[in-house]
């Protein structure tokens, strides 16, 4: 009946409500006086769902029907935020929701916290794969994020002493009311095994693969809507399960423990993501994860691409699949098998749809994070992959030699196979290989692609290069982080910038008037206020919310050079302490990331930031002028908290090293200005909001090049600069390693004899830099232009566009609106 309908559809506030409660009984089981928070927020979840899905099926149901063309992206990694907050506002939903919760008494912001975000990512990459499954649903492109439903996300981080504890992260112990399980659409994956050769009737030769053991993927689906449209678009994580069929002989065998122990094995594949950021460390596990969910997906793609009715070798036209980095390179190799050996197409058929279908996207220029498999790990699990990447990689040498008569150098440097040692598999060969489209993630990251990592592939193919510069959603990372500046954006210039984010330019025309500047200012306060309050329950330091506050945030790295930062801190401190700090700003100075576990440095970088920390914050001379805080388990949830709240955006990689940046953009939308090197996305976002509203530091990655093939000599810096000497024999006395002058000595070591990311030849240029940010912060009036015309100036920087030039350079996809069926 309608009024049932109405109940699961209705977007009133009676109807929301009315659904809140039946699913509170119904669903949760409990009544409300005896419900608790988590139940709340489980009811308010299956309500919102409810609405969701009337456009998720509307939109599966067309797309099924229309057969467009549609995108898949493939990433081992969606680093997606919690659900709810984000349904709610692409749905409009969100006023509505907070007014039935305050009938209730009960607290929105507290419901909404209750959700376990789902870390299924590293960083970067993963919260780069979210932000484009937004923009996609909001510009009405079908498509498909297609990865790994971990059972455990990213590790939990607590500070014990201020080293980094790892916890398990049990993201899924209460439930989950946007996973939708899809067991009739599970594929079967092979996995180890042989091939062999055999022929069909007509006496043809094709090669079948007898695999070792066989492993079921699951889909688990996810709805993702757009903002204010009807389309939803599917998230399908895999999830592995045991296969009757493999254990069946060892069952009847009557060995039940071992039966169910393969069982436990397989279902293992799906365990864990790996934490490492920017390395890779060829386990076996991660090889299979890769090829698991590629595997899957491709199975999936052509399983959706025959019941539309569409043929095989229309494939491509159908489908353009994206690699977010190599992990998923696999594929290339997967759709070659699928073609070939089971649709049994012709190879030169098979090669020119997959190189038609797949497009490469580069995200490091790290050498250690270049995927490589040692050979004969490759062998024992994808036999047949291998075998096909010879034939690919025969093939391919055929053509270079052609092209470089003779050049028998440069026909080892671009071989799928690495021979100068022990043999290894290269990834982003296969992956430069079989697309048609190869791009970096910011100009220069994309320059150097060209001309450094991927330079050989560029003089064979230049036409397959180009660059699709970063961005974020500005839906979760302003409209919904920052309430508070949204509803004052909104007043001044109205909310089409929700969509559009360039229309925030129109923020200048409010420039000079006072009371503008004035609320903006307030903005900004109230939300360090919020955030001084989150450092408190988390960190038990007390900071001052009228300090600055100084940000870095993102994952530790030597490269991202989170020490360097701590080398200033140290520096203002004796000047502090020696009375020469002329004109010192009281700063507040906020650090979170994660290391990988494996990591040492990086684990010793956060014990140094922590131990300055423990010093400074203590120091009854140095009382509210200098605050450190370490804030741990920095998330998608509390960077939602971070950036409103941040005047100062640490982005300070060595030059050349950062591939873009997305938390630069996420800072800078929300009105705090840079201090930067000119490395990955900062020298974009400098060009747009100007140089005079940016503070720009360091060597340049050319220089870099230079310093580094004259023969760097950091040594030299320690000699001839007095403060930063005194900073290190600080740090080497055991000042703040309470009188342990060895705790820290591998840092000290490694700065003054290698210095590989070269923090001592741009120290003086930092610190100097960071001179100009005290008293340009000085002047209140003149800094708050600044940050206005950082959000105002930030358009460039939604994944909107991003997702436009994908879409209409790279894909070849145009949108689909959807109508809302019954
Ligand atoms: O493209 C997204 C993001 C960039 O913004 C970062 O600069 C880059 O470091 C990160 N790369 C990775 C590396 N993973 N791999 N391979 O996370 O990508």
């Amino acid at each position: 009946s309608s009024s049932i309908d109405d109940e699961r559809t209705s977007f009133s506030r009676e109807g929301l409500k009315r659904a809140f409660l039946d699913h509170l009984y119904y669903t949760i089981a409990k009544f409300p006086k005896i419900a608790g928070k988590n139940d709340f927020y489980l009811a308010l979840a299956h309500a919102v769902r409810d609405r969701s899905l009337q456009r998720w099926l509307s939109s599966s149901a067309q797309y099924n029907q229309a057969a467009p063309r549609t995108v898949a992206y493939l990433s081992a990694e969606f680093l997606m935020g919690p659900h709810l907050c984000n349904q709610l506002i692409n749905l409009g939903l969100a006023d509505t929701a907070r007014e039935v919760l305050a009938e209730m008494k009960l607290d929105y912001g507290e419901i909404l916290r209750q959700e376990e975000e789902p870390g299924l990512g590293n960083g970067g990459l993963g919260r780069l794969a979210a932000c484009f499954l937004d923009s996609l649903a909001t510009q009405q492109i079908p498509a498909f994020g297609y990865g790994i439903r971990y059972e455990y996300g990213i590790f939990f981080q607590t500070i014990i002493d201020g080293w980094q504890v790892e916890n398990t992260d049990k993201w899924l112990r209460y439930g989950n009311p946007w996973e939708i399980p899809r067991p009739e659409w599970s594929v079967e994956v092979k996995l180890g095994g042989r091939t062999e050769p055999y022929n069909d009737d007509a006496g043809r030769l094709h090669v079948r693969w007898v695999p070792e053991k066989t492993v079921s993927g699951v889909p688990c689906d996810y709805p993702i809507p757009g903002y204010h449209v009807n389309t939803t678009n599917t998230l399908r994580l895999w999830r592995a399960e045991a296969t009757e069929a493999f254990d069946f002989s060892v069952f009847n065998r009557g060995d039940y423990l071992g039966a169910v122990n393969k069982k436990v094995t397989s279902e293992n594949l799906t365990k864990v993501l790996y934490p490492n950021d920017e390395t890779t460390q060829g386990k076996e596990l991660r090889l299979e994860q890769q090829y698991f969910f590629v595997s899957c997906s491709l199975q999936d793609m052509l399983r959706i691409h025959l019941a539309r009715g569409s043929a095989i070798a229309e494939f491509d036209r159908k489908f353009a699949v994206q690699l977010n980095d190599t992990h998923p390179a696999i594929a290339i190799a997967e759709l070659m098998r699928l073609l070939v050996d089971e649709h049994l197409l012709p190879w030169e058929r098979a090669w020119g749809i997959t190189t038609r279908t797949f497009s490469y996207t580069n995200h490091t220029l790290l050498p250690e994070a270049l995927e490589r498999w040692p050979l004969a790990l490759f062998e024992r699990i994808l036999p047949r992959h291998l075998e096909l990447i010879y034939e690919i990689n025969a093939r391919f040498l055929n053509d270079v030699r052609i092209h470089f008569l003779g050049d028998e150098s440069r026909i080892a440097r671009l071989s799928l196979i690495d021979e100068t040692g022990e043999r290894y598999v290269r990834m982003a060969h296969l992956a430069c290989v079989g697309s048609h489209a190869i791009n970096g993630v910011a100009e220069l990251h994309s320059e150097l692609l060209k001309s450094d990592l991927l330079r050989d592939f560029y003089e064979l193919w230049p036409q397959k290069f180009s660059n699709v510069t970063n961005g974020v959603t500005p839906r979760r990372w302003l409209a919904l982080s920052n309430p508070r500046l949204t509803a004052l954006v909104t007043r001044a210039i109205g909310d089409a910038w929700i969509t559009d984010l360039p229309r925030l330019r129109h923020l200048e025309e409010h420039l000079d008037d006072p009371a503008f500047r004035e609320d903006w200012r307030a903005v900004k306060r109230a939300n360090k206020a919020d955030l001084a309050a989150l450092l408190l329950r988390r960190t038990g330091v007390k900071v001052n919310p009228d300090s600055m506050f100084d940000v870095l945030v993102k994952r530790i790295h030597e490269y991202k050079r989170q020490h360097l930062a701590v080398l200033h801190i140290v520096t203002l401190y004796l000047r502090l302490k020696s009375g020469r700090a002329r004109d010192h700003q009281p700063r507040t100075f906020i650090f979170g990331g994660k290391a990988a576990p494996g990591y040492h440095t990086a684990k010793l970088m956060i014990k140094f930031i922590t131990s300055v920390g423990e010093v400074v914050n203590n120091d009854p001379d140095i009382r509210d002028l200098l605050k450190v805080v370490f804030i741990p388990n920095f998330n998608v949830t509390q960077g939602q908290c971070i950036y409103p709240a941040a005047e100062l955006s640490e982005q300070i990689s060595l030059a050349g090293k950062e591939a873009s940046g997305t938390g630069n953009m996420k800072f800078a939308m929300n009105g705090a200005l840079t201090i930067g090197t000119m490395d990955g996305a900062n020298i974009e976002l400098r060009e747009q909001v100007g140089a005079e509203n940016f503070f720009l530091f360091g060597h340049t990655a050319e220089e870099v090049r230079q310093i580094k093939q004259a023969g760097y000599r950091p040594m030299d810096y320690y000699q001839s600069h007095s403060e930063l000497h005194a900073c290190l024999d600080l740090i080497q006395s055991g000042f703040f390693s309470r009188g342990d002058p060895e705790l820290f000595r591998p840092l000290l070591d490694d700065l003054l004899q290698r210095d590989p990311y070269l923090l001592l030849a741009d120290y003086q240029s930092y610190i100097e830099c960071q001179e100009q940010v005290t008293q340009a912060y000085q002047d209140t009036e003149a800094w708050t232009r600044m940050s206005i015309l950082n959000t105002a100036r930030s358009g460039k920087f939604s994944s909107d566009r991003s997702i436009r030039e994908y879409a209409e350079r790279i894909w070849k996809v145009r949108p689909t609106p959807v109508t809302l069926l019954n």
